[in-house]
């Protein structure tokens, strides 16, 4: 035998190996991530439209005590919104109608009350912005045409309107987005509610 080969120094002893990620663990670990970010992010989402409804649904409770006042003092319907300039028809502000007893609101409605920075009104007809009128029971014909508070917003996301529906008309008949008290165009995301007639 060769010796040199018997004293051949012994390959020195190489380092504990560490055994890299296989891609495939890495995709699952990354797709592994991405689910819980979507579900956080739904999560929150959900959240903050539930937040957003909770907030149109007490904007309702207030502008319908509002113009039932209003209605009882003058006998007519107010008008509300930003910009709108009447002296007479307003819930806020000081205005001159016989009886106004106001103000029913301390500050004129303001853009930023739609929780979807889209307009909000309250209008004094049915018939305003596209609306025939309300079909408040559900039966296919319109009950409510004209002389009634209609709360009016835009840039509603059709879930959260759902919800809004869902919440006052409560089982209502006929389709959720056109009878009832609460209906809804997809195009521009228009919200109508009913608030009293
Ligand atoms: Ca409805």
């Amino acid at each position: 035998m060769n010796r040199l080969s018997i004293h051949r120094r012994a390959p020195s002893r190489r380092a504990p190996h560490v055994r890299g990620f296989s891609l495939l663990e890495i995709v699952i670990a990354v797709a592994l991530l991405a689910t819980l970010a979507a579900v956080v992010a739904m999560r929150s989402g959900g959240a903050i439209d539930k937040g957003k409804v909770g907030a149109v649904l007490q904007s309702v409770d207030s502008l319908k005590t509002a113009c039932v006042s209003y209605h009882a003092d003058t006998g007519s319907f107010a008008w509300e919104y930003s910009g709108y300039s009447a002296t007479d028809r307003k819930l806020s502000g000081t205005q001159t109608a016989a009886g106004w007893a106001g103000p029913y609101l301390e500050a004129p409605l303001a853009s930023g009350q739609n929780p979807w920075n889209g307009t909000i009104h309250v209008y004094a007809t049915s018939a305003t912005a596209g609306q025939a009128g309300f079909d408040v029971d559900g039966d296919g014909a319109v009950d409510v045409t004209s002389n009634s508070n209609m709360l009016y917003l835009s840039n509603v996301p059709a879930t959260a309107a759902q919800s809004i529906d869902n919440a006052l008309d409560k089982g209502a008949a006929g389709t959720w987005s056109t009878s009832g008290r609460v209906t809804y165009t997809a195009s521009g995301g228009v919200l109508r509610i009913l608030l009293h007639y």
